[in-house]
């Protein structure tokens, strides 16, 4: 273990520091010498700070042993299909170590993400080039801020990458989400550490207050953490010096227990789903669903409809339409003890009555978009999402290879 540390303790490329980096570890430990930060922005100030110290930032511009160079490139071609049209997004980038070895693989087109402005500082005067690019342009930009902060229209993203960084996250599992946000179906985030778990680990038994978190031990500690994102992890490597995890958005966001059959009666709900959003949800009965909704996560599905129509209605109403699903608690409109789960499914069609309460309706869900979530902006932000999440699901359902599942109703 020690000889693991000292041997490799020039290499500065971390996100934490070297036991043995004398120096940064003195600014370490007084940056830290308050008690552990119990929100995210005064966490963010800390490693901010940390990171901005101008002799920390010496320490991370030196060359990079060759050893470690090679497991960085190792991390930069874990993503099989990475190449010239591809997106990538660097969290916690630092001032670039992983950048040469994603224009390796012909990747134009990186967003560099670091809380530091003096760590993106230094990336810039690498690798950006003087006539800067905007917009969809390809090029190496930098985004200074949390990568929780980070617009959702910067995406869709190929890959995002978060080397040398888990660790000292404020929250790993709201990292994933939003990495899982900002992908397109099918793409990949990487978790990784050059150095390996244990080494990362020492430097949280260091510090813990600056790294808060190990990074996980196991595949299984690994799907613990990510159990309701729309993520699965396709490979686990736990070497002694090199840690890599990759995780992809399924093809499609089909569901990780694959397809999902639910039926009952349209009940009443709190009638807000027209009223305050423009997005009428048929509720279906919960009480009867208890034993399949356990151990569900909580959140957007979509798929296939299919609604039993009283008789003299059109029957285009009772047609297999497209869906979306909402399965949860509501957070960010529920009153004070309202905490009953609903099933709410949105039709994507204009039936020819205003409702159809006491009606059976099937569904059956393909995919999953995200976990149910409360918005700090509101009902409009949630709004925003719900169109977004009806939009994706309405193209998602446009691919001829999902119309076999209709036959499931
Ligand atoms: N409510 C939330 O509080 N958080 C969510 O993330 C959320 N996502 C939803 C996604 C869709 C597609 C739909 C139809 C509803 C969602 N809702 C969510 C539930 C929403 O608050 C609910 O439909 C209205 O309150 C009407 O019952
Ligand atoms: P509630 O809170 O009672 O569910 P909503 O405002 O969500 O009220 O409205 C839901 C009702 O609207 C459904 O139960 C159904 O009868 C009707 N409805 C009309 N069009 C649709 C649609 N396209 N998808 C789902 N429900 C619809
Ligand atoms: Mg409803």
């Amino acid at each position: 273990m020690r000889t693991c540390l000292s041997s490799h303790c020039a290499w500065l490329g971390s996100r934490a520091l070297s036991s043995h980096a004398v120096f940064a570890f003195k600014v370490q430990r007084s940056m830290s010498a308050a008690a552990a930060p119990s929100d995210r922005s005064s966490h963010n100030l800390r490693q901010k700070g940390n990171f901005n110290n101008p002799d920390t930032l010496t320490f991370f511009t030196s060359p990079l042993p060759e050893d470690v160079q090679q497991r960085l490139q190792k991390i930069g071609s874990s993503v099989p299909e990475l190449g010239p049209s591809s997106r990538v997004i660097d969290v916690g980038s630092g001032t670039g170590c992983l950048i040469p070895h994603f224009k390796d693989r012909g990747v134009q087109d990186i967003l560099a993400v670091d809380l530091s402005e003096g760590m993106l500082a230094e990336l810039s005067s690498r690798y950006c080039s003087t006539s800067r690019t905007l917009g969809n342009d390809p090029g190496v930009r930098t985004w200074c801020g949390d990568i929780l902060d980070l617009p959702n229209y910067l995406g869709p993203v190929d890959a995002i990458f978060m080397n040398g960084v888990f660790g000292n996250l404020f929250s790993q599992r709201d990292a994933l989400l939003k990495a899982a946000l900002l992908l397109r179906p099918g793409g990949h985030v990487v978790v990784s550490h050059p150095m390996g778990r244990i080494w990362h680990n020492q430097l949280k038994l260091q510090d813990p207050d600056l790294v808060l978190h190990e990074l996980p031990s196991s595949r299984e500690a690994l799907d613990k953490l990510i159990w309701d994102l729309p993520l699965k992890t396709v490979e686990f490597m736990d070497t002694e010096d090199l840690y890599l995890a990759s995780l992809q958005v399924p093809p499609k966001y089909a569901l990780k227990r694959g397809p999902l059959k639910l039926e009952g009666r349209v009940v009443k709900g709190y009638g807000r789903g027209s009223r305050q959003m423009g997005v009428p949800t048929a509720n279906i009965d919960p009480k009867p669903l208890a034993g399949q909704l356990s151990g569900l996560p909580n959140g957007v599905y979509f798929g296939w409809a299919k609604l039993d129509v009283p008789p003299g209605w059109p029957s285009t109403d009772g047609y297999v339409h497209k869906m979306v699903m909402n399965i949860g608690r509501r957070p960010t409109v529920s009153a004070e003890g309202e905490d009953d789960v609903s099933v709410e499914v949105h039709m994507m069609h204009g039936f020819s009555q205003a409702d159809f309460y006491g009606q059976h309706l099937k569904v059956v869900a393909i995919g999953f978009l995200r976990p149910e979530m409360k918005f700090p902006g509101g009902l409009s932000e949630l709004i925003a999402r719900i169109r977004a999440d009806v939009a994706i699901s309405k193209n998602q359902l446009d691919d001829s290879s999902l119309l076999q599942y209709q036959t499931l109703l």
